[in-house]
């Protein structure tokens, strides 16, 4: 009894040793958890359409891209001293993600992030697309949400999606100063596939590891 106790927590300790070490990239990034880590932001911007327009240095669209890197300065003096990318009211824009799919989850859980910053919180319309010519609503973020479920849209875990569209609401907020519309820090798909194929040696390994945990099982 005892040395079948030892061998189940050497067998536990191994194999959440394996998973973690699977799941090496998963990381707290914005107080979100996303899986996939850095990889999961979006990668490239598609279009920008700032409408009723903010000031140039809050219309460096490649601000939404990568991980989020807000540091709570408001009023820019340059693009490349910013951190976020104002919308205008009722602007838009497209990112698209290049290294990784957007998915569903299976669950009620949130799939997608948008960080939105500043000190007023403004509503945004969310779009995703799977060739970024056919769009799917899946409603807005604003307020205290700033998460889309897509399973509650009737997308799942085979659903892949490389674009996303936001679109500020122009009947919310005011639209002077030098930030109107909502303001984007950064994209991030928790639900989210790789688009790289896996290193085989890290395939190899865990097939290894799961071997042995079914040689040890077997013997006890
Ligand atoms: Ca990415
Ligand atoms: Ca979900
Ligand atoms: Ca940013």
């Amino acid at each position: 009894m005892k040395t079948r106790l030892v061998k189940n927590l050497l067998v536990g300790a191994v194999l959440s040793g394996a998973l973690a070490s699977f799941n090496a990239n998963a990381d707290l990034i914005g107080g979100v958890e996303f899986p996939q880590g850095a990889v999961s932001f979006a990668d490239a911007v598609v279009s920008y359409s700032p409408t009723a327009g903010p000031t140039v240095p809050h219309q460096g669209a490649f601000n939404a891209l990568g991980v989020p890197n807000y540091n709570n300065i408001n009023s820019c003096a340059s693009q490349a001293a910013c951190s976020f990318v104002s919308l205008g009211q009722g602007g838009s824009i497209v990112l698209r993600f290049v290294d990784n799919i957007l998915t569903g989850s299976g669950s009620a859980a949130a799939d997608l992030w948008i960080f939105e910053v500043g000190p007023d919180v403004e509503k945004t319309f969310v779009d995703v697309s799977t060739d970024g010519i056919l769009w799917s609503s899946v409603g807005f973020v604003g307020g205290a949400t700033a998460g889309v479920d897509l399973d509650a849209y009737g997308f799942g875990i085979a659903s892949s999606f490389a674009y996303v569209r936001l679109t500020d609401d122009a009947t919310v907020g005011g639209g002077g100063g030098s930030t109107p519309g909502a303001d984007i820090d950064a994209v991030g798909a928790i639900s989210t596939r790789r688009i790289d194929v896996p290193e085989p040696g890290t395939l190899a390994l865990l097939g290894i590891g799961l071997a042995g945990l079914f040689r040890v099982r077997r013997k006890s």
